[in-house]
C-alpha cells in the first residue's frame, strides 16, 4: 500500500500544509475518494472491522473507499509514519456506515471531520459527474483572521479575495461559500458545509478554517492556497494604510471570462444590488 500514488500524494500535500503554518498540531484534515480496483486485490485490507453508523445515508458513496487523515494525528508526521496517521475506510453497500480496512496503526480512528467530509464528498461526486475525488480542510491563518476583523457573506468575503489578487475571479470564480460559527464535528456543520459545496469548491468556517474540493490534492491544496495568499495581500494593504487601489466589479468579471469562465451569478447579483 506504502508504494501507491495516493499516499505519495498525500504525503506531499500534507508535509506542505505543515510548511505552510496551516496544520498546527492535529488540525486539519485530508480525504481521497480512492479508486477500489487499484488496491483490491492486495492483502493488506482487513474485513473483519466494525461497521460504524453515519447519521446522514449517503447512497451514492455506497461501496467506494476512501483514504483519511486520522482524528488527533498530526499531518505532519504522515510523512514518517503514514501507517499509523492515515487509514482508508469502506463505505457499507447502502452508504449508511463505514468501517476500517486499513491503516490507524497502534489504534486510531479517521478524523473526526469524516461526516462532514464524506457529506461533501457525496455532494461534490453528484455534481462533478464522479470528478471530484478530494476533500481537505485546514486552519488558514490569514483567512481565519479576516473572519475575527470583519463581517461577511459569501458575497463580501468572496469580493474582498477577487479583488485582493487578480488570479481569484479565475481560480475560483464560483466563490467562497461562508459559513458563520457552528461547533465543529456537529451534524449541523456537516449539513451546512455539504450544502454550500453543491455551489461552491471552497468552503470557510468562521473562525475555525476552510475546506476546499477538487479532482485530485494538487487542485484542493492550489484553491487554499490562492485564497490565503489573497487574505495575506490583504492584510499586508490595510497595514501599509489601508487599500487605495482595486479591481473594479466589471473588471472582476472581465478577468474571469477571459480566461473562459464565469463568476457565480448569484454572488455578482447580491454585490451589484449593494452597491
Ligand atoms: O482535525 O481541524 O476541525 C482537527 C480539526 C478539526
Ligand atoms: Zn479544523
Amino acid at each position: 500500500m506504502l508504494n501507491e500514488k495516493f499516499i505519495k500524494e498525500i504525503i506531499k500535500t500534507s508535509a506542505d500544509m505543515w510548511n505552510k503554518g496551516w496544520a498546527e498540531r492535529n488540525a486539519g484534515n485530508i480525504t481521497v475518494r480512492i479508486d477500489k480496483n487499484e488496491i483490491i486485490a492486495t492483502d493488506e485490507l482487513d474485513f473483519s472491522n466494525d461497521w460504524t453508523k453515519l447519521e446522514k445515508i449517503l447512497p451514492n458513496l455506497a461501496g467506494e473507499y476512501f483514504l483519511v487523515s486520522g482524528t488527533g494525528k498530526f499531518l505532519r508526521n504522515i510523512s514518517v509514519f503514514p501507517k499509523r496517521n492515515l487509514g482508508i475506510i469502506e463505505m457499507d453497500e447502502n452508504g449508511a456506515c463505514y468501517r476500517i480496512l486499513w491503516g490507524y496503526e497502534g489504534g486510531g480512528e479517521p478524523t473526526s471531520e469524516t461526516p462532514a467530509h464524506l457529506q461533501a464528498h457525496s455532494v461534490r461526486k453528484e455534481i462533478s459527474n464522479g470528478v471530484d475525488r478530494v476533500v481537505i480542510h485546514t486552519h488558514t491563518p490569514n483567512l481565519i483572521a479576516l473572519t475575527y476583523a470583519r463581517d461577511f457573506t459569501t458575497a463580501t468575503l468572496t469580493q474582498l479575495l477577487w479583488e485582493m489578487h487578480v488570479e481569484c475571479p479565475v481560480v475560483f470564480p464560483k466563490g467562497v461559500g461562508y459559513l458563520p460559527w457552528m461547533m465543529a464535528g456537529s451534524q449541523e456543520i456537516a449539513d451546512a458545509t455539504a450544502d454550500a459545496f453543491y455551489k461552491h469548491d471552497l468552503v470557510m468556517w468562521q473562525h475555525h478554517g476552510v475546506f476546499a474540493t477538487g479532482r485530485n490534492l494538487d487542485t484542493a491544496f492550489g484553491l487554499i492556497d490562492t485564497v490565503e495568499k489573497a487574505s495575506d495581500i490583504y492584510i499586508k494593504a490595510e497595514s501599509l494604510g489601508g487599500i487605495k487601489h482595486k479591481p473594479s466589479l466589471d473588471t472582476i468579471i472581465a478577468i474571469s471570462r477571459n480566461f473562459g469562465f464565469e463568476p457565480s451569478k448569484d454572488i455578482i447579483d447580491e454585490l451589484r444590488k449593494k452597491s
